[in-house]
């Protein structure tokens, strides 16, 4: 008889949970913005980075930890895009030693000849293009792309980024390839609660993507 009547109470318990969940998943009146990344020929354009500024009062900071990991003496994701003020670490995950390096203006840094996970992040925390390099393997490259907004994507092989998670108003997107010939014009979109926007970039390619200087 005890038995039945936990039964009884169970089925009420599962459906307060439910109800819970379904609440906690509502948007929360949040909008997005899907972009179409294509090169000139019309293609779909991967890794192409996208962020959205509002053009009113300061982006809030929700910097999370990142992470390049090197893997078969490759950097794995070859494109990165972080919020300043993020820590991104190097986990080397091969058998030899990396030394891991940037020049750029927004990060200069230097993990020198190392296995394993270093034990200090690197701080990222001046927007811009940062280009990885190794100074054992001259093959190895990467980009960190650091942007002042936590609302940003990266294009997939389908050319698609998608920005959610934005509260209504009057937005610029940007937009930043590695292998730009030129820096796309930022456009502007005004979303209301709840919209979903669209914009489009046509990037046009140079015949060299950059590379570490300075070696
Ligand atoms: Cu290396």
């Amino acid at each position: 008889m005890g038995t039945s009547g936990y039964k009884d109470i169970l089925p009420g318990v599962k459906w307060a949970v439910k109800l819970v969940t379904i609440f906690a998943s509502l948007p929360g009146f949040a909008a997005s913005v899907t972009v179409n990344a294509k090169d000139p020929l019309g293609n779909p354009l991967q890794d192409l980075v996208v962020w959205a500024v509002p053009k009113e009062g300061p982006a809030p900071s929700r910097a999370r930890p990142g992470m390049v990991e090197q893997r078969n003496k490759a950097f794995i994701p070859l494109v990165t895009v972080v919020q300043a003020g993020t820590l991104v670490n190097f986990p080397n995950r091969d058998e030899i030693r990396h030394h891991v390096y940037s020049f750029s203006p927004a990060r200069r840094f230097e993990i020198k000849l190392y296995a394993g996970t270093p034990a200090d992040p690197i701080l990222f925390d001046k927007s811009g293009e940062v280009v990885l390099g190794c100074n054992i393997h001259d093959h190895m490259i990467a980009y960190i792309y650091v942007v002042d907004s936590p609302w940003f994507a990266k294009s997939d092989k389908d050319g698609i980024a998608r920005i959610e998670g934005l509260p209504a108003g009057d937005y610029d997107i940007h937009a930043w390839h590695y292998a730009q010939d030129a820096r796309p014009a930022p456009l502007g979109v005004k979303l209301r609660a709840d919209e979903a926007g669209v914009a489009a970039f046509a990037v046009g390619r140079r015949p060299m993507p950059p590379r570490p200087t300075a070696k």
